[in-house]
């Protein structure tokens, strides 16, 4: 595919998904004309080449009332409609989303930068999120049990719980909130999405299909809502009572401040935080597979994903090995425009993120790492205007203080290790966060010691596959300071309905449980 004429190419994707240059601070239906005065606007540049892609108002704390309050009101019709019929309303939703899967795909790319081939794969987990919630919708199951009194009968039942609040981030800016949503909306729950500053745009167009979906079925508007705001609006959500479950994706310390705030008045959080994950390559991996996966794991999505690939612990008699091919496949890796699809890296999200990665990369050669290829920043042709870098592979240690930490850029740290498996995961959970691991090996009892309650202790544990790129069906999260929720998948889904254990007596008699007497 020849590479793309931006503005034009973009501006028809805008218009297609009815992005205009000024766009609302939050969408429910009703635009509310009273608070515009308090409302700030925050420009929204490309990554790719900085263009201004159009100019967002951040919404008010009356805004945020006024989303309650509609959310509310929504949830009241919302519930009553039998959960396979919730389910229709999300297969609609799915299909809409195939149906402009480029365009957003595009979208995606261009406001976050990720390749243009990981900006359809993320419409496509929406996509897949969707139809897993519409079987889902038919399985709402709870258990029945066996009374010990006679002609009773016990069982127990999920109920929505009510508002659940989203805070997704930049770098998976839409597939994380269908994930949450699309599972919280089939067990009849109405949603308060509050999606990463820095891409709020990719959230509005979701938001804009899914109001037509709606519109069509001739439901309320509030079911799903979007709210653009700062951390203010974060904050007031973790606090909020009206708001039972809060979902928050993004890092440890933003984490830490919403689970606080949301035990402290007894709420459910469910956080999917930092990662710092890393492959282990055995003696008896093959290189190969090994190689490609460690690759895609640690430069794809230009190294922001939750679950890229950050240390790399080889055994000691493959080093060398590793540490060549990784040598010839770096310099090739071709960085630029995520919108050309020769390109594999694309941008940082911004400068900020430019700033943390040199940042990262002398600190770990401060404590005594070997800066081995990359780390540059790329100016002049081709890159004006954005955030490029070329991927780093560094020679490091497990303990330094900056490979314990989660660096959001392409830094792969080689790490050596001696001894057998059991040496290589002490190492690997040596670390205080705990999302995603992999083992590559060709041998069972290296691959199941992994596996076992005494191997990997992150959420997400692979055998020759990588560390990201997970599928929706399992549950996503992790351990530690990854903050222990589990979205998407399995059983994610009891996690937005409150369980209810009911009792019928069908005798004449009053049996007490525990066989008390208690006559009057
Ligand atoms: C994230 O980075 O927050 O497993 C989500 C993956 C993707 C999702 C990542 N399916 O890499």
């Amino acid at each position: 595919m020849e590479t793309m004429t931006l503005t034009q190419d973009m501006q028809e994707v805008l218009n297609t998904l009815g992005i205009q240059s000024v766009n609302p601070a939050y969408s429910t239906g009703q635009k509310s004309g009273s608070t515009d005065g308090e409302r700030t606007t925050r420009d929204i540049h490309s990554p790719v080449d900085g263009s201004l892609i159009a100019t967002v108002q951040m919404a008010s704390v009356a805004d945020y009332d006024q989303v309650i309050e509609q959310a509310q009101k929504a949830f009241k019709t919302w519930r009553m409609m039998p959960a396979p019929q919730r389910g229709e309303i999300v297969r609609q939703i799915g299909n809409r989303l195939r149906q402009y899967k480029e365009p957003l795909g595009k979208l995606v790319t261009y406001e976050m930068g990720k390749i243009y081939q990981e900006g359809l794969g993320e419409v496509q987990e929406m996509i897949d999120i969707c139809d897993f919630a519409v079987g889902q919708s038919r399985q709402l199951y709870g258990f029945t049990m066996h009374s010990e009194r006679p002609q009773h009968r016990m069982y127990d039942q999920y109920h929505p719980l009510g508002i659940i609040g989203i805070i997704s981030a930049f770098n998976f800016p839409v597939a994380v909130w269908a994930w949450n949503a699309m599972l919280a909306a089939v067990c009849g729950n109405v949603c308060i999405w509050k999606p990463s500053e820095k891409t709020p745009l990719t959230a509005l167009a979701c938001q804009k299909i899914v109001a037509e979906v709606l519109k069509e079925n001739d439901l309320p508007e509030g079911i799903f809502n979007l709210i653009i705001g700062d951390a203010e609006i974060g904050s007031k959500m973790a606090h909020d009572r009206r708001v039972p479950l809060v979902s928050a994706t993004g890092s440890t310390r933003m984490g830490k401040k919403v689970g606080e705030a949301v035990g402290a008045r007894l709420g459910r959080s469910l956080l999917e935080l930092g990662g710092n994950n890393a492959i282990i390559i055995t003696e008896h991996a093959d290189p190969e597979m090994a190689i490609r996966a460690t690759v895609f794991g640690a430069v794809g999505t230009c190294g922001q994903r939750c679950t890229s690939t950050r240390r790399l612990l080889i055994h000691e008699s493959r080093y060398d090995e590793i540490k060549e091919r990784l040598l010839k496949i770096y310099p090739t890796l071709s960085i630029g425009n995520p919108l050309d699809e020769k390109n594999l890296v694309g941008p940082l999200i911004d400068q900020d993120a430019v700033n943390s990665f040199k940042n990262a990369l002398q600190k770990a050669q401060e404590e005594g790492g070997k800066l081995l290829v990359g780390g540059e920043v790329l100016s002049g042709e081709g890159y004006e205007g954005g955030n490029y870098v070329t991927p780093a592979l560094v020679e490091a240690e497990n303990y330094y203080e900056i490979v314990q930490e989660e660096t959001f850029a392409p830094i792969l740290y080689l790490i050596k290790y001696q001894g057998d498996v059991h040496d290589a995961v002490a190492t690997h959970n040596a670390v205080s966060q705990g999302l995603s691991s992999a083992i590559f090996t060709t041998n069972i009892l290296e691959a199941e010691a992994f596996l076992s309650q005494r191997g990997s202790d992150c959420g997400i544990a692979n055998v020759n596959i990588g560390t990201s790129g997970a599928e929706i069906g399992g549950a996503f999260g992790g351990e530690k300071d990854t903050g222990g929720g589990r979205e998407s998948g399995s059983d994610a889904w009891k996690v937005y309905m409150r369980r209810q254990t009911n009792t019928i007596n069908y005798s004449t008699e009053l049996p007490l449980a525990q066989g008390i007497k208690f006559d009057i």
